[in-house]
């Protein structure tokens, strides 16, 4: 008999972890064989995890793309800790309601996108994406246009795990042998330029016949029968794809063209990600519904929310019969409460400034200078998202086979060395808190370059 690991260790943890967690997106077989267990994360401060090796890492994800004021605030906590004592639940549903849920709906519609002045809350991305398409389906049923039900979205997109959220994802591997997309999603392709444009088309061409695609298939379905159109405004999860500055212009134009509601999935773009309060904003987007989570609590707490537009709240709010849909938690006064702490502590320290004026700028600066390495054969950022594509000729931009392999190489090669980044497919994507600083950005460069060289080394490639 193998003896118990001792409590409290390492080996303890991942012996349990292996034993009786189920992870999200895990490989369980590799994880229990040649992975050998998880990595156990037991703090963190600022910009840095702790392991419980001891180890630190400088998070250039902001976790997963949502810890937008760092870790460790304690205005958010002690926000969380009143409310407790104070009210610790109570539901929104049969006509009550929380001081702090309609005070964050207020202060939710003060700082969306002009005209979004009505908010339904979640708990997760998810759960604000399916109930995105209940709300547009109740619209168009009260609208008396019921077969108005289909939706469009891109490869590549990722709105959530959820049957439905995952019907309006785009990629496959979350949808074969589950029975997904669910009848009425379809997909188009994504403005991605490097993987899209043809021979020679410039990324503002390229641009407009990506979102001219998104009309041909409203065309094809016919406009009689397409309720809305969703897309990140930067599709994060998808590998930070940035779009040309024509593509969001065009798609505002054919959903108005053909009357398709469009909804933009903010839950990582919002709060202050692109230096804007929403990316709505810089890309021209006007929604009509938008979708929220992550940066709203800065991960601290779950919370989500759709933010909904005067257009579809005034039918919604004419119709005969309840909307029958809500969730437990929707407007849980704990969660909401450190939404506003959030957000005061947001504004309080200029974090949004600080991002367009001051680290965006340093971040892309930055990033270009590794442009010159052999594997990198492009870098993009916005705001604080970006990306380092690795690729096997510079020239052509072609991708190493199989797909993948590379990226995780370097991903690994970044864990091992003290900086989290992740890799979607063979782009090294970055997304640090908000609250980092331009020295903070030096040590993430350098760490990258460092394990830009062992990867490199790895595939024999001299650097
Ligand atoms: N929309 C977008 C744009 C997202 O990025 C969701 C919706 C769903 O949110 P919830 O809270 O249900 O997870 C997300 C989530 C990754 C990764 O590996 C990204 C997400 C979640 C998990 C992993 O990049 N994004």
């Amino acid at each position: 008999m193998p003896s118990e690991p001792i409590r409290n260790t390492t080996a303890h943890w991942r012996a349990l972890d292996l034993r009786h967690h189920l992870s999200p997106f895990t490989d369980y077989k590799t994880l229990k064989g040649s992975d050998g267990g998880s990595r156990i994360i037991t703090e963190a401060k600022g910009v840095y995890l702790t392991d419980s090796e001891g180890q630190t890492l400088l998070d250039g994800m902001a976790g997963l793309w949502c810890v937008n004021v760092g870790y460790g605030r304690p205005e958010l906590a002690e926000a969380a800790y009143r409310q407790m004592l104070e009210l610790p639940y109570y539901n929104t549903f049969f006509k009550t309601a929380t001081p702090p849920a309609v005070e964050l709906s207020e202060k939710l519609a003060q700082i969306a996108p002009e005209g979004l002045n009505r908010v339904f809350f979640g708990s997760s991305g998810s759960e604000s994406n399916d109930t995105v398409v209940r709300l547009v389906r109740r619209y168009w049923n009260l609208k008396g246009q019921p077969e108005k039900s289909h939706f469009i979205s891109r490869t590549h997109a990722y709105h959530g795990s959820t049957m439905a959220s995952a019907s309006l994802g785009g990629m496959p591997f979350m949808q074969e042998g589950f029975g997904l997309p669910l009848p009425g999603f379809h997909h188009v392709m994504p403005p991605y330029w490097l993987d899209f444009a043809q021979q020679a088309e410039g990324p503002a061409d390229f641009g407009l016949r990506a979102a001219r695609a998104v009309e041909e298939k409203i065309l094809e379905i016919g406009p009689d029968k397409v309720a809305a159109f969703i897309g990140e405004p930067i599709q994060g999860a998808g590998g930070v794809i940035i779009p040309p500055e024509t593509y969001w212009p065009e798609i505002q134009r054919i959903c108005e063209r053909h009357d398709v509601l469009l909804i933009a999935d903010e839950v990582i773009c919002g709060f202050g990600r692109t230096g804007h309060w929403f990316a709505s904003e810089p890309f021209g987007i006007r929604p009509d519904l938008m979708t929220l989570a992550k940066g709203i609590t800065s991960g601290y707490i779950p919370l989500s929310a759709v933010m909904v537009s005067d257009r579809v709240g005034e039918v919604l709010e004419a119709g005969e019969g309840e909307f029958a849909h809500g969730y437990t938690y929707s407007g849980h006064p704990v969660a909401c409460a450190v939404a506003l702490a959030n957000i005061a502590l947001i504004e309080r320290e200029g974090l949004v400034e600080k991002v367009r004026e001051e680290t965006a700028p340093y971040l892309a600066e930055r990033l270009e200078s590794l442009a010159d390495h052999p594997l990198v054969g492009q870098v993009r950022s916005f705001g604080l998202l970006g990306a380092i594509e690795l690729v096997e000729d510079k020239a052509s931009r072609k991708h190493f086979e199989p797909i993948g392999r590379v990226g995780t190489l370097c991903r690994d090669h970044c864990f091992a060395n003290g900086l989290v980044m992740r890799a979607v497919r063979d782009g090294m994507v970055l997304s640090p808190p908000l609250i980092i600083e331009t020295p903070q950005i030096d040590e993430l460069i350098d760490k990258a370059r460092l394990c830009l060289d062992l990867t490199a080394k790895d595939l024999d490639i001299a650097v």
